[in-house]
């Protein structure tokens, strides 16, 4: 049995999907955090001393020693609590694992974050290149991972289900800020199917921001609307 009982502290801000990963995989573990609300730009003495190589949140401090990096963090809470694992088995396919979550941080999220800057064929041109990422990763998780489940590498969320899942709802907001239509079932039915059945897991679901929240809060990004534990 895991040793759920570490004292974990999540410095992390919100409507923020790295923050939102990491809150994602400790409710899957089911492991207890303390949430510390950082504002980016008056950052607390206490994140700049836990992160003083990049200065950004997340940091996960697990029993007073901190972590940063998204997609570390997300690996060390897997090492820490083993059950149920995130990654598979197989050291090949945890090699895959991590490329694709990588290709998400380095190709998927930057362009997400290009597209809301951008207007008419420039943004029409940055959705293809949005899509054609994720149809790249729909033939790469598809011969490589996946066993036939409603996630990833089976029955069960792992952590590319939590980085594509927790992207969701980013997608979503994306897709009504810019009136484009960035995740097609009829290009990447297999990464639609897993992020729609991540949303609606019981332990992220209150993670998971509407699209419409976000929208509001576009111009108050300091509010959390759900409480201290949630995003
Ligand atoms: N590569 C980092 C990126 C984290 C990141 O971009 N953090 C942003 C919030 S989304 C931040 O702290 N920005 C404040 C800053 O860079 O000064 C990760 O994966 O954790």
């Amino acid at each position: 049995m895991a040793d759920r009982s570490k004292g974990v502290k999540l410095y992390g801000t919100s409507f923020n999907g790295h923050t939102s990963m990491v809150e994602c995989a400790l409710r899957l573990k089911g492991v207890a955090y303390e949430y510390v609300e950082e504002d980016r730009k008056n950052k607390s003495e206490a994140l700049l001393k836990l992160n003083p190589v990049h200065k950004q949140v997340p940091v996960l401090v697990v029993d007073g020693k901190p972590i940063a990096e998204s997609l570390i963090i997300l690996q060390h809470i897997d090492d820490v609590w083993k059950d149920p694992p995130h990654l598979p088995e197989d050291p090949y396919k945890r090699a895959k694992v991590r490329f694709w979550a990588d290709f998400v941080g380095k190709k998927v999220v930057p362009i997400m974050h290009t597209i809301v800057t951008l207007k008419g064929d420039e943004q029409k041109t940055a959705a293809e290149e949005f899509a054609g990422y994720l149809m790249t990763m729909e033939d790469g998780i598809r011969e490589e991972l996946w066993t036939g489940g409603p996630f990833v590498n089976g029955d069960n969320p792992g952590l590319l289900d939590v980085v594509m899942g927790s992207s969701y709802v980013w997608i979503k907001f994306i897709e009504a800020v810019a009136g484009v239509k960035l995740a097609k079932r009829e290009e990447t039915p297999l990464l639609c199917s897993f992020m729609e059945a991540f949303v609606e897991l019981d332990a992220v679901k209150e993670l998971m921001t509407p699209p419409e929240v976000l929208l509001q809060s576009r111009g108050n990004p300091g509010a959390k609307p759900t409480a201290t534990s949630g995003d």
